[in-house]
């Protein structure tokens, strides 16, 4: 079996520390941390999904998977973010209230900070009102709000009208992602922009903005 055929198996036993390991020795043999995240841990927690979604496993077994995925890419993230000390921009980003899914939305503020943008990680579950402080505070360009549920999508639009009604949107970009969401929904909601993945993310803030 290879390397990141191991570190998928582990993350969907739910094993840490053997998680971490293996990573640990790919890297020592030189795999990439991309193909460590890809085709490894990603792996892992999307069968993950899919067993969960298909009632065969239950939020306990998830969770220590996602344990797992996340102390995984701990491991890898000093290698996905970028060292340069330049910065071209800032952005707060967060999972929408409600939610309380964070692995996804920490690859985004991995990948946006590769892409040198200043990201202050609002954490999971944050309000409007924590968005539209984190605006007054940080005066970002960039709102990223992620939303992993059907239910907590809603949020999105919500956080947007709320930024309206607090006298902010025209400060901020809003972009929007998780696995539910879709550019349709964006436009309907009035987002400024949509990113199907961490990478996508990185790409779109950067292209704004250096555009500014
Ligand atoms: Co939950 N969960 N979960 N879960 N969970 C999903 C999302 C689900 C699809 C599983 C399933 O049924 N197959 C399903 C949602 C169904 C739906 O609404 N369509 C689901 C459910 C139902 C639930 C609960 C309601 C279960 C329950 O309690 N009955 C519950 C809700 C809790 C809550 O949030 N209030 C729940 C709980 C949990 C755990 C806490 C156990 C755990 C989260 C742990 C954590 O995050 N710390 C968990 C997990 C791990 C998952 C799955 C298995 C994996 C999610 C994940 O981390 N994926 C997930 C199934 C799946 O997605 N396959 C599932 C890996 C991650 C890298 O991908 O997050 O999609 P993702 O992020 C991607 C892109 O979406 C995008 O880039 C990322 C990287 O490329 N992206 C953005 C994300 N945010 C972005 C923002 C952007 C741009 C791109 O711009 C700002």
């Amino acid at each position: 079996m290879s390397l990141l055929n191991e570190i998928s198996d582990a993350v969907i036993a739910g094993n840490v520390e053997t998680t971490v390991t293996k990573v640990k020795q790919a890297l020592a043999e030189n795999v990439s941390a991309s193909e460590i995240l890809n085709d490894g841990l990603m792996v892992g927690i999307n069968e993950i999904g899919t067993q969960f979604g298909a009632g065969k496993i239950f939020v306990p077994t998830v969770l220590m998977a996602a344990k797992a995925m996340n102390d995984g890419v701990d491991v890898i993230k000093h290698l996905l973010e970028s060292e340069g000390p330049t910065t071209v921009g800032k952005a707060i980003v967060g999972t929408v209230k409600g939610d309380l899914h964070d692995i996804g939305k920490k690859l985004v503020v991995l990948m946006m900070r590769s892409a040198n943008i200043d990201v202050i990680d609002m954490g999971a579950n944050v309000t409007a009102e924590q968005f539209i402080a984190g605006i007054k505070e940080h005066k970002p360009q960039i709102v990223g709000l992620s939303a992993l549920l059907t239910t907590t999508m809603n949020e999105q639009g919500n956080v947007i009208k709320a930024l309206e009604t607090a006298g902010v949107r025209d400060q901020v970009k809003v972009l929007i992602g998780g696995a539910p969401v879709t550019q349709g929904w964006a436009d309907k909601i009035g987002a400024d922009g949509f990113a199907a993945d961490a990478a996508g993310a990185a790409v779109w803030s950067k292209a704004y903005v250096t555009s500014l």
